[in-house]
Formats: structure tokens, C-alpha cells, sequence
């Protein structure tokens, strides 16, 4: 039977605490809501640290390997960490945690985008917030890049190398399909690429099938069949998106970073919830989830 790696994308650093009151934010609560998404069916886990006090992204190397550690005494998920960090974290700050933490799986974000989480407020018609950095740290996006120069595309895959981490390569747009050509040509990186497609962000490519199969077909002309690929969408194109990757025979990332809904009206409380919801679209069309050994083998994750 086809397997999928399902990733849970647990908290991000693209919402804030008063978007949804069910957002983990101290190390144990997103510890918890990894554990529970991997009891649904997720192999990976993609994890941000949040500041426990205020919610906000954070950058400290104690809190993140508090969440790192938490997760690896009570199960064998794979833990994908991040190097995209927050807005505004330089990228040293964002890298870090590899060599602190040496994670088997961490994103590496292919390219630079203009960033921008400015218009949430209005579209969820906040008005009233928990934390004053909330507004704040959102509006600031209108003139935010989120920067991912040729030179630290260079840099972070050495980094990545010296702790056998593997790269996530999160691409949002297609020219960073190009990118990554580049980079497996210089011998930055290493092939199959691991790609996940996301799809949705606010400067980037918008969250349709056509876009989808758009980069799909981009990197199979770069790549030909040697890359392993994932789709993420935004906000409720999330299911939609991950239905159609199952379709095409890809991977799938759900989770509260990408999506706080469950559906039109109800709001996700856990990203187990998304991911018991997607497993059970899978197994409608014949699709079994991967478990973390399987995904470790998929990706060609370092052993032991
Ligand atoms: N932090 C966002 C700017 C990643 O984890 O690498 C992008 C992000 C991607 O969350
Ligand atoms: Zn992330």
C-alpha cells in the first residue's frame, strides 16, 4: 500500500496568542501537542519555540532544546526544527539550534519573499489583543523580507552537513526550485532534495491546485525523479492543498503553523485533530500514513 509522511507543524511563528486560545506556547504544551499529533499518524514534527510567558517566537536555545528534549523522551517522531525562526531573528539566530540541538530533519527556506502577516488583523477582526508585541509584530511585515541571500543558502546546508541534519527545503515560490539546482550543482546539497511546497503565504505563490502541479512539474524538470516532495497550504486551503498532494502521490504537512481551523467555523484545538483528519482522507483513497521509521527511511535521515 502507498505510504505518506504526514508533518505536524505545531505552533510556527506566524500566529499569535490571541488568534486562537488553543495555540501551544510553553515548551510543554507544544511538547504535548507534537506527542498527540504523532499518536494520530504524524512521523515528522515541525517545531518552533515560543516564549512561555508572552507567546512570542523566541530565539533562545534553552527553551528550544526544553521542547526538543520534551518530545524525544516520549516518542520516536521524527523532529524537524526550524531555521526560519521569527520574523525579524537574524539568521544566525535562526540557525543555531543545529548545531546546539542537532536535529535529524530542520527547514531550510530556499529564498528570499517579502513576508507579509499584516492584513491577519483585519481579515480576523482583531481588535483587542493579549500581548502588546502582537500587533506590532505583524504590522511590521509590510516592509518585513524575509531573507534568504545566495549567501546564507550556502551557508546553512554546511551547517546542516557537520550534524548529518538533513534539509527541509521549504520553497514558495518556483524560482527557488532554481535555487536549489544551484545548489546541488555547487555541491551545497546533497540529492534527492527533500521539498516541501508551501503554498498560501501572503507574497508568494497563493494556494491553488494549478500552482501546486505548477511546482510539481518545475522541480521534476529540474530534478527529474530525484527529489521527495511535501505540500503545505495556509489558513483553509490547508486540507484542500494536502488532499491533492495525496492525489499526485506526494507527502502532506497539516498542523496550527499553516492552519487553526479544523473547518469553516470550528477551530483546531490541537494539530492532532488535523492530522487524525487528513490520515483519515488518506485511508479514503487507499493511502496509509508513514510511520517515523519509514519517513526516516524516505528521507534518508542519519541512523541512530
Ligand atoms: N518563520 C517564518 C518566517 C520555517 O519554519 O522554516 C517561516 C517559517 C518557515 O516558519
Ligand atoms: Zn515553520
Amino acid at each position: 500500500m502507498a505510504r505518506t509522511i504526514i508533518t505536524a507543524a505545531i505552533t510556527g511563528a506566524i500566529h499569535t496568542p490571541t488568534m486562537s486560545q488553543y495555540l501551544p506556547i510553553t515548551p510543554e504544551e507544544i511538547a504535548d501537542h507534537a506527542v498527540g499529533a504523532y499518536e494520530a499518524g504524524a512521523a515528522v514534527v515541525h517545531i518552533h519555540p515560543r516564549d512561555p510567558e508572552t507567546g512570542k517566537p523566541t530565539s533562545d536555545l534553552n527553551i528550544f532544546g526544553d521542547v526538543i528534549n520534551r518530545i524525544r523522551s516520549r516518542c520516536n517522531v521524527v523532529i524537524c526544527a526550524t531555521t526560519g525562526g521569527g520574523l525579524g531573528m537574524s539568521i544566525e539566530e535562526r540557525v543555531a539550534v543545529v548545531p546546539t540541538h542537532k536535529p535529524e530533519l530542520a527547514s531550510f527556506n530556499a529564498g528570499s519573499i517579502n513576508f507579509g502577516l499584516f492584513d491577519i488583523p483585519a481579515r480576523m477582526k482583531i481588535t483587542e489583543w493579549k500581548h502588546e508585541w502582537e500587533l506590532p509584530y505583524l504590522e511590521m511585515t509590510k516592509d518585513f523580507v524575509f531573507r534568504n541571500t545566495f549567501q546564507s543558502l550556502e551557508q546553512l546546508p554546511q551547517i546542516f552537513e557537520q550534524q548529518d541534519t538533513k534539509p527541509e527545503a521549504e520553497v514558495y515560490d518556483s524560482g527557488m526550485i532554481n535555487n536549489l539546482r544551484y545548489l546541488v550543482d555547487r555541491g551545497f546539497l546533497k540529492t534527492p532534495v527533500y521539498v516541501q511546497f508551501v503554498l498560501g503565504i501572503m507574497g508568494a505563490m497563493p494556494a491553488s491546485i494549478e500552482n501546486l502541479m505548477f511546482l510539481l512539474q518545475t522541480a521534476r524538470r529540474t530534478f527529474g525523479d530525484d527529489f521527495v516532495w511535501s505540500v503545505c497550504a495556509a489558513g483553509r486551503f490547508q486540507m484542500p492543498l494536502c488532499t491533492a498532494g495525496l492525489l499526485l502521490g506526494g507527502n502532506v504537512r497539516v498542523g496550527m503553523e499553516d492552519n487553526l481551523w479544523l473547518e469553516k467555523g470550528v477551530p483546531a484545538k490541537t494539530s492532532a485533530e488535523q492530522v487524525a483528519k487528513i490520515r483519515r482522507i488518506a485511508q479514503e483513497l487507499g493511502i496509509e500514513a508513514a510511520t517515523p521509521d519509514e519517513a526516516r527511511e524516505t528521507l534518508g535521515l542519519r541512523k541512530g
